[in-house]
């Protein structure tokens, strides 16, 4: 089964027990096991006049195909009470597929290696906590280099 990695975020109707009732439905998933959870972190919303987040990263072991996987990460999001009006809106619940096993993947619903998580600290420093320390996106960068250009600034691990 493909190693998988989610991004967890929430800034919503208290975000640490979102990720914590997020991560109960996530080890509830068909064919997956959950294998690792990073610690928490907290960080101001990239939208300016939000809330703060938190966020974390979860390792899973799957043999849910890549779209089956997001359909049912958005069941759990929308299980959550996740409001979709505007885009980068606060939310209840966010889970991004970051990363699947060593697949590369464009498409209209789907796009693997996760974009911009080379420029968000909330993604690749709990990320990091995961993975061995020579560890390679599925497009061959490695985590070390994206770590080095995007400083551990902002961030709270709780
Ligand atoms: N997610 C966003 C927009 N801004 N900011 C933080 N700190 N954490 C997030 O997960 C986040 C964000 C849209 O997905
Ligand atoms: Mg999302
Ligand atoms: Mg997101």
């Amino acid at each position: 089964m493909p190693r998988v990695y989610i991004g967890l975020g929430s800034n919503l109707d208290d975000p640490r027990q979102q990720l914590e009732s997020a991560l109960q439905s996530l080890e509830q998933l068909p064919a997956t096991d959950l294998v690792a959870v990073s610690s928490f972190y907290t960080s101001d919303s990239l939208s300016p006049g939000q809330p703060r987040y938190t966020n974390a990263v979860a390792a899973l072991d799957s043999a849910l195909e890549p779209i089956a996987l997001l359909d049912a990460l958005q069941s759990i999001e929308n299980a959550q009470g996740r409001v979709r009006k505007e885009r980068w809106g606060a939310r209840t619940l966010d889970l991004d597929i970051l990363l699947y096993g060593d697949q590369v993947i464009d498409e209209p619903r789907l796009k693997v290696p996760h974009y911009h998580m080379q420029a968000r600290p909330f993604v690749l420093y709990p990320l990091a906590e995961l993975v061995p320390a020579d560890f390679l996106l599925a497009d061959q960068r490695p985590l070390t280099q994206l770590l080095a250009d995007c400083p551990f600034v902002g961030l709270e691990r709780l």
